[in-house]
């Protein structure tokens, strides 16, 4: 068969972009079509997104698109997050973003009336006071959850907009902590216990299923005609993992943008007390995988920072050049210090942070950033070691992608924390990842070793082999764990 092309939105926190792909035995050339910045709104309700703006620049990518000619669309996005619609199919009110923080008292509340062990054994996932569980249990008597009929995340309502189809794609749906995770299928149970009105989680489908054709007004505004949309794997993790050019089984990854994303790949879910306690999640991947991983709180400390300073994005690698030269192991944070997680001052929070343990705050932009890269290489570092040991699973080689890929400070002090080779890119990795799976619907590639083969061979990524001193970042690994 000729080559396949195929059109990916991958949604991220910080931007989105529409990519067009030929994929087919020995091909695989993604082109960026159309990139908009996602800017969440802050309103008297709380922090949202944007989701108007975001279709409407999903419109605008596909119709860059439609002049490629792709024969399906497939959406991916950041987790967690959804749109409540009305029983005549309306969107109630601006969906929430992850960030806002509505959830804490909630999130608390609900692990107390199941039991950590119990919902952990149940839904696999780490604490994170956003898991959609929580943002619902937070909102439990708003008039919005009790005039609501469906719940969609977030590419699963861009999908519905589109197609008017309803569902649940199952990756993203295991992020949602109302997932039984090792019988994936919904849990009547949990979503019992925060009381969710019968019927508002919609018919799980599974990567690679079809959503359905464009309506009428999509069809006219992006000029696609007769191109249905794809489920793929659309939680932009699930995307990313499938994306990676891993040639072994034993590799672990690193889904480097706004959050670092830790772990390997397995089987099947690992739920013992020490995954929990290690604050392991367990999400749900394509072919039935498992994605164990832990959220380390990323770049999101770099983009913050350059918002505060009033810098542009443009200006990073002016700075990371600075910080190469900064002084090493000046300071360490914590950086999934629950402080760092909503928007807002960070320089100023990782001074508090500094002086709290004891350290000197830096003097400089650039030694602020050497700070934070060194402190995400440490937990980097921490997290492939804990998921290697908590799984049984031996990792010799690190992939790493997203737009972290393009830190290659980072990539070398990850490489050197670990002791471990670090292989970086490709830097969209996730859009990729969302083409392949539409590709292997469509018959144009096989299973995911074949697709991470295809990948391997178009982006060779970028080696950074370990150096430097591993005992200086054993005593800074320690500086950390002593608080
Ligand atoms: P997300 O998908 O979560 O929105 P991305 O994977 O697009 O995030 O990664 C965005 C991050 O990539 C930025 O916050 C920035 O730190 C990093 N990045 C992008 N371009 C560069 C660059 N030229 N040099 C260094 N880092 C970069
Ligand atoms: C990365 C990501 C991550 C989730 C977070 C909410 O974009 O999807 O996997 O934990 O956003």
């Amino acid at each position: 068969r000729p080559d396949g092309i195929f059109a990916a939105v991958d949604l991220g926190a910080s931007s989105g972009r529409v990519v067009v792909g030929r994929v087919g035995p020995g091909t695989l050339d993604p082109t960026e079509v159309h990139r908009f910045a996602n800017e969440p709104v802050r309103l008297p309700s709380g922090l949202h997104w944007d989701v108007l703006g975001l279709y409407r620049e999903v419109l605008r990518g596909l119709s860059a698109a439609a002049a490629h000619g792709p024969e399906s669309v497939g959406i991916d996005s950041w987790a967690v997050d959804y749109g409540l619609l009305d029983a005549d199919g309306a969107l109630i009110g601006a969906p929430f973003h992850y960030r806002d923080t509505r959830t804490d008292t909630a999130a608390r509340a609900v692990v107390a009336q199941i039991g950590a062990t119990e919902l952990y054994a149940a839904n696999g996932l780490q604490y994170l006071p956003f898991n959609t569980i929580f943002q619902l249990a937070a909102s439990r008597g708003t008039s919005a959850v009790r005039g609501a009929r469906t719940l969609l995340l977030i590419p699963d309502l861009l999908g519905y907009w589109l197609t008017g189809e309803r569902g649940a794609e199952i990756t993203n749906a295991s992020t949602t902590g109302l997932l039984d995770v090792a019988g994936r299928r919904w849990s009547a149970e949990l979503a019992e216990t925060v009381r969710l009105p019968r019927g508002l989680l919609p018919d799980l489908r599974e990567p690679g299923d079809t959503v359905g054709p464009l309506l009428a007004e999509p069809r006219r505004a992006t000029g696609l005609d007769g191109v249905p949309v794809v489920a793929v794997a659309s939680h932009d993790t699930a995307s990313a993992v499938l994306g990676v050019p891993a040639e072994t089984a034993h590799f672990g990854y690193l889904s480097c943008g706004t959050w670092s994303l830790a772990g390997v790949e397995l089987d099947a879910p690992v739920r013992t007390e020490a995954a929990r306690a290690a604050n392991f999640t367990n999400e749900l991947g394509a072919e039935g995988t498992t994605r164990f991983l832990r959220n380390i709180m990323g770049l999101w400390l770099v983009q913050e920072s350059l918002r505060t300073w009033g810098v542009e994005a443009g200006a990073l690698p002016g700075l990371l050049a600075e910080a190469e030269r900064a002084e090493p192991f000046a300071a360490v944070i914590d950086p999934d210090d629950p402080r760092f997680l909503p928007p807002g001052d960070m320089p100023a929070r990782i001074a508090e942070f500094l002086r709290e343990t004891g350290q000197r705050p830096p003097a400089t932009r650039a030694a602020l950033l050497r700070c934070v890269l060194e402190s995400l290489a440490l937990a980097h570092r921490s997290a492939i070691r804990s998921a290697a040991r908590l799984s049984g699973h031996r990792v010799d080689v690190v992939h790493l992608v997203g737009g972290g890929a393009r830190n290659t400070l980072l990539c070398q002090m990850t490489a050197d924390a670990l002791g471990l080779p670090v292989l970086a890119g490709p830097v969209e990795a996730t859009a990729i990842g969302n083409l392949l799976v539409q590709a292997r619907a469509a018959g144009q590639v096989g299973d995911r070793w074949a697709a991470r083969g295809l990948v391997a061979d178009a982006h060779r990524p970028r080696r950074f082999e370990p150096a430097g001193d591993a005992r200086a970042w054993d005593a800074a690994a320690r500086r950390i764990a002593a608080g």
